[in-house]
């Protein structure tokens, strides 16, 4: 998978060298470019912002700007993702939409947010654009959103996690369930027990025992989540939550 970044703040991305994602990068299952916005720009203050017609506070990112940027960068089967508290929630789901295509363009804002025009062109000329959020919240730019979206994204490339069984059971996978608690060596620390059908070796004991935690701690922690569950996906020992 190809994914272009556009920030007027590249050194924000400079975690995607790191970890998982950095490997990716240089195995060359992902091919990630990081690019400044401010070297489309053609004034000697490389201006990107102007202040909003209809008047109010802050700047709105300019569209000639963006336009100049974003031709440059797309491919014909691009997706164009605009990361915006003003999107669509960003979701597990959504990472595994975005998973399979060739061509990710992420389009970082800043200030008050991007000219809306410039989704609006796009979409009008075929490419598929996205606005995604991350959640209920202000940051101060899509960069955070980026990391978010990429680091997401990019463990899901066939061959970037070694193991992929570790896809299957995790948090916000297709069981809706949050994961249920680990634990690892020592047994016992800090006069704390590993629950001891983990050390049983009763493998039906231990499966029937996550999926309780796994309901427990949904109805806990996510009630939203119990609520939108399929209940054919409810086993008939599935303690009521
Ligand atoms: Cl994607 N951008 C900004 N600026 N703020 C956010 C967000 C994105 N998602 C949640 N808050």
């Amino acid at each position: 998978m190809r994914i272009d970044v556009l920030t007027i703040f590249p050194d924000y991305l400079a975690p995607l060298e790191l970890s998982l994602v950095g490997k990716a990068r240089e195995s060359g299952l992902l091919d990630l470019r990081v690019h400044d916005l401010r070297d489309w720009t053609t004034d000697r203050h490389r201006t990107v912002d102007d202040t909003p017609f209809g008047g109010g506070a802050g700047m709105v990112m300019r569209p000639d700007v963006w336009g100049t940027a974003l031709d440059e960068v797309l491919t014909p089967d691009a997706h164009l993702v605009l990361p915006t508290p003003s999107g669509a929630l960003f979701t597990q789901r959504t990472a595994e939409r975005l998973a399979p295509e060739e061509h990710l363009v992420l389009a970082c804002g800043r200030y008050e947010g991007i000219d809306a025009r410039v989704a609006e062109h796009y979409r009008a000329r075929g490419v598929r654009v996205s606005e995604l959020s991350l959640g209920d919240y202000v940051l101060n730019g899509g960069e955070v959103a980026a990391l978010v979206v990429v680091e997401a994204v990019a463990r899901l490339l066939p061959g970037v996690i070694g193991n992929p069984e570790s896809l299957v059971e995790e948090s916000h996978g297709a069981a809706g369930l949050l994961e249920y608690p680990v634990y690892t060596k020592p047994a016992s620390w800090a006069g704390l027990d590993v629950p001891p059908v983990l050390l049983s070796g009763h493998h039906g004991q231990i499966a029937r025992w996550r999926r309780d935690e796994a309901l427990r701690r949904t109805a806990t922690q996510r009630p939203d989540m119990v609520e939108a569950l399929d209940p054919a996906s409810l086993d008939s020992r599935d303690r009521a939550v």
